[in-house]
């Protein structure tokens, strides 16, 4: 039987997301343990991570994995299911892999811009900076994405897609803004949700209150 891997995060974060598809997709049991607050500074509340950032990977008898890329390849090592996973360092070609850099920066930027006006200071000049960077990434990202996607190599699985996938899901969840407009985008979010570890893995807030 599969050791039960404990996923230190929350619903409603698209990097825990991305560690939850990882899970679904390699069949391996798990259970959240859901962080009540991105305001905490415990590192205990966050699985241990002095960065004091979610999501981490706890397995039994075995160290933590800190942030989301770890948690997903510890999980790979242990699933009961093969799959053949792109994990960053092999996307081939220049364009696929800035591909990736700018969705794994439009996440941390949203997380960013989120931190700022929830607690309040979203007239800084920061935050402005913030939304026009993650508005640049996504028109970027737009132009694309179906490019990259078409030159990828053969693979069950990209931590490259399931990322962007997150990104894209979790901006109008979060109402930060409508991918709509950026029909490449959306055409790509709407076939990756019909993956079944995207249905098993809806967004949504956890019971305990949750602030920012
Ligand atoms: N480098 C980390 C970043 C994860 C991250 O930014 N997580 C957000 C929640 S989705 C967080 O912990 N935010 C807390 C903060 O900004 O202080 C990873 O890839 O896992």
């Amino acid at each position: 039987m599969l050791a039960t891997a404990r996923i230190v995060g929350r619903s409603s974060s698209h990097f825990t997301r991305v560690v939850r598809i990882f899970a679904e997709e390699f069949d391996v049991p798990y259970e959240l343990q859901v962080v009540p607050s991105l305001m905490a500074s415990s590192a205990e509340i966050y699985g241990g991570n002095p960065g004091l950032r979610l999501p981490n990977l706890l397995m039994p008898g075995e160290p933590p994995a800190f942030g989301c890329l770890n948690s997903c390849r510890a999980l790979a090592q242990h699933g009961s299911r093969s799959r053949h996973v792109l994990w960053p360092e092999a996307l081939p070609l220049p364009l696929a892999q800035n591909a990736q850099e700018l969705t794994l920066q439009s996440m941390s930027t949203e997380v960013s811009w989120l931190m700022i006006t929830t607690a309040g200071a979203e007239a800084a000049a920061y935050a402005s900076k913030l939304r026009a960077a993650l508005e640049g990434m996504l028109v970027w990202l737009d132009q694309h994405v179906d490019e990259v996607i078409a030159r990828l190599p053969t693979r069950d699985l990209s931590f490259f897609e399931v990322a962007l996938f997150c990104l894209l899901d979790h901006l109008p969840f979060r109402r930060v803004l409508s991918v709509e407009p950026y029909v490449n985008l959306q055409h790509f979010r709407d076939r990756f949700a019909a993956r079944a570890s995207a249905i098993a893995t809806p967004f949504q807030f956890d019971e305990v209150k949750e602030s920012s």
